[in-house]
Parts: structure tokens; C-alpha cells; sequence
């Protein structure tokens, strides 16, 4: 226990001296560098087809790289979390009854995007919900940043996405310029990306749609517009119509031999792989990958050409598995068979809120009784843990729910 104070409390001072040292690098020569950077930057800009006007306004105000986006280009949950902390909440009572009622809300914008685009609709709601909560997250507007002010930072200050933010300041002007969209829309993602579907600038040129028709491909205001641009850009890279993204599946030793192979299903169904909900697979001559996403002890499947589309618009298996998934459930389909590895068995969304209660009741958590385990809720039960002389690893279990009620 001593051991994780020291080096709690030695990280909070490394983090208070890096800091200080932060603030006393930083005004002079990083905003001056800064602000040439975005002298230097216009004769490319105006090259690229910007007017001098347009770039002016654009970065009117725009003084200082913005730090917090280099800590977050750092921090990716997609690459960070565990697969069940990032299924948790990402796909849960909420999201899926949330997206039930967005479900009925939009029938008829649904149906005639499906028309459209041939691209089922609980995936379009799963994406929404994963990308902005249906739209909760635009609600915040202290953490939507200034695009142009977060992509100079990155073209001025991180090598690695440096030809990334250069393209996409450049297609950000070009969406005030060229496509009837006012400079106070332009704020989203420390990479950039906007609206309800949360498109980076460059992408909403390519699948901009203005399914309303009043004229403008409105993501940020326009709900069918969000979802008709995020249907545009599956079909354009190719997504099959009713079709799924992936089976469930069992796999027999024989068959996770070839884990990350692609054959046909029928050839997997030869190596015995079976769905997991027993069912027979539909098509046989489909091309499939055998994938355990959450390692070998987790839920075993074969992924689809939907799966590999849907990953276009994140490339990260968690994704797009976490798309399909809410997607699924969305529908009516259940929870998989075989659950994530977790370190507990899992809590329901009510044992979840009396958790938060009881935190809060002790003093230990102040934040939104809302059945969202975030970083919050973590820090609140590893201090209960302490208290408590449990292992303090920051997790939800119903030992700890226990203890907690037989202390209130
Ligand atoms: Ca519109």
C-alpha cells in the first residue's frame, strides 16, 4: 500500500515540476515559433487554392500551440484500454436503449438512408453512439477545441502527424471557403474530427452529403446529413448490403491454428468452426478472417468484408468490433456468448449507480451518479480499495460493492 502512495505521490510532483517547467519553456520562444510557423504556412495555404482572407480569419486569435492536444495524440483509448474497461462503456443498457430511441426518432431519415446507401442502420446508429454519444458529446463545449488551432499545433509541433495536419488545415479552410460552412462549426477532436459522425476535414470533402437538402452538408446540425455522410463513406469503400460484419464463432483446435487467416466460411466450416449461437453460416463462399480480438480465453470470430469497411472509419479491431457489436444489439440480438475477459464478473447498470453512490456517501466521489465507471469512478475506488485493505486496481467488483454496503 505505502508503496503505491510513494509512487502516486511521486508521480503527482514529476508532473508538477514537469509543468513548471512547461510553463517557463513555453510563452516566449514556443508562441513565437508558433506564430512564424503560421506566417510561414500561408504561401502554402494560398498555393493550395486558400484566399489570403480566409486563412486571416481562420487563425484570427490563434496565438499558442494548444498543449493538451499533444498529451492527447498520445493518449488513444483504441490502443490503450483493456477490450472489456473499452466494451464497458462503450456498449452497455445505455447506448443500446439510447440507440433504440434514436432507432424510432429517425425512421423515416433511417429508411430513406438505407434506400440511399444500402447500409443497415443500427450501424450507422452504433457509430454515432461510439463517436459522440448521438451527439451528448457536441453538448460539451469545453472539450471541442478550435480544429485549425489543434492542426497547426500538430503541423507545428508533432513529427509524426505532421503531413497529416498540414493536409487537413488546409481542407479545413477549404470547408469555410468552398462549402458554405461558418468558422465557428470548425472545433471538434484534437485530430480534428467534427459533427455528430465526427468526420476529420479532409474526409468530410470526400463524403459530405446533404441528405436534407437545405443545401449544406451539415454534420454538426443536421442528424440525417451526420448519418447519411457516415452511410456515404461505408459504401464507398465498399460495404456490402445485408450482409453482416462477423460471426460469433467456435473454433475447434484444428481451426485456431490460422488465427488471423482469411479462407471461405465453408472452408472453415470443413476445419470445424460453428457459430456460437448454433445457427448454420448463410453463405459459404463469403471470405472470412478468424480473429480473437480479446486473446485466446475471449470470444472467438470470423470477420467479414463489413468488419474491414467499418474499420475505415477507425482502423482499430476494437472499433469496429465494438460497432458491430452495439449494432447488433441495437437490433435486438443479445450479448455474446462468450464474455470478455474480466478481471470481475461484471455489474449491472444499477449495481453499477448504488457503487457510485455509496462513493460519493463516503466522501470519496463527487462526479454524476450516472452507471459510467471513467477515470473518475476509478480513482474513487482505489481510494475505497485502501480504505478498505483491498487491492487497489482502480475495478468495479461486487466484493468491494459488499464491503461498501456493509459499511453504509
Ligand atoms: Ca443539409
Amino acid at each position: 500500500m505505502a508503496h503505491v502512495n510513494n509512487n502516486l505521490s511521486r508521480s503527482i510532483v514529476m508532473l508538477i515540476v514537469l509543468s513548471f517547467v512547461a510553463i517557463a519553456a513555453q510563452p516566449a520562444s514556443a508562441s513565437a515559433g508558433f506564430r512564424k510557423w503560421i506566417n510561414d504556412f500561408k504561401s502554402v495555404a494560398t498555393k493550395n487554392g486558400i484566399r489570403s482572407s480566409t486563412y486571416d480569419r481562420a487563425f484570427k486569435g490563434i496565438r499558442s500551440p494548444d498543449p493538451e492536444v499533444l498529451e492527447l495524440a498520445r493518449y488513444q483509448p483504441e490502443f490503450r484500454q483493456k477490450m472489456w474497461m473499452y466494451f464497458d462503456s462503450r456498449v452497455n443498457e445505455q447506448s443500446i436503449a439510447r440507440g433504440q430511441d434514436e432507432k424510432k426518432r429517425w425512421s423515416k431519415w433511417l429508411s430513406r438512408i438505407e434506400r440511399k446507401y444500402g447500409v443497415d442502420r443500427d450501424i450507422l446508429l452504433a457509430i454515432w453512439s461510439m463517436e459522440t454519444g448521438y451527439g451528448e458529446a457536441l453538448k460539451k463545449d469545453k472539450s471541442l477545441r478550435s480544429v485549425v488551432r489543434s492542426l497547426a499545433t500538430l503541423a507545428y509541433s508533432d513529427r509524426r502527424r505532421r503531413k497529416f495536419a498540414r493536409t487537413q488545415l488546409i481542407s479545413a479552410m477549404k470547408i469555410v471557403q468552398n462549402n458554405g460552412i461558418s468558422l465557428n462549426k470548425l472545433r471538434g477532436s484534437w485530430a480534428g474530427a467534427m459533427g455528430h459522425t465526427q468526420f476529420i476535414p479532409s474526409s468530410y470533402r470526400a463524403y459530405r452529403q446533404d441528405i436534407d437538402g437545405d443545401g449544406r452538408a451539415d454534420i454538426w446540425g443536421s442528424i440525417p446529413d451526420a448519418l447519411a455522410t457516415a452511410a456515404n463513406l461505408l459504401r464507398k469503400n465498399g460495404w456490402r448490403t445485408g450482409e453482416t460484419w462477423g460471426y460469433e464463432v467456435k473454433a475447434s483446435k484444428s481451426a485456431s491454428r490460422y488465427i488471423n487467416k482469411t479462407r471461405t466460411v465453408g472452408s472453415w466450416a470443413k476445419l470445424g468452426v460453428r457459430r456460437a449461437n448454433g445457427k448454420s453460416f448463410p453463405r459459404s463462399k463469403q471470405r472470412a478472417t478468424l480473429k480473437f480480438p480479446a486473446g485466446k480465453n475471449g470470444p472467438a470470430f470470423l470477420m467479414l468484408k463489413n468488419f474491414y469497411v467499418i474499420k475505415r472509419y477507425n482502423n482499430s479491431d476494437k472499433y469496429a468490433l465494438a460497432v458491430g457489436h452495439l449494432g447488433d444489439q441495437i437490433a435486438g440480438y443479445g450479448d455474446f456468448r462468450k464474455q470478455l475477459p474480466r478481471p470481475y464478473k461484471k455489474l449491472s447498470f444499477d449495481e453499477k449507480i448504488e457503487l457510485q453512490s455509496l462513493l460519493a456517501r463516503l466522501g470519496l466521489y463527487d462526479s454524476d451518479i450516472d452507471g459510467k465507471i471513467g477515470s473518475g469512478t476509478r480513482s474513487a475506488i482505489r481510494k475505497a480499495q485502501i480504505k478498505l485493505g483491498l487491492n487497489p486496481d482502480g475495478f468495479e467488483s461486487h466484493k468491494l460493492l459488499k464491503k461498501l454496503r456493509n459499511r453504509g
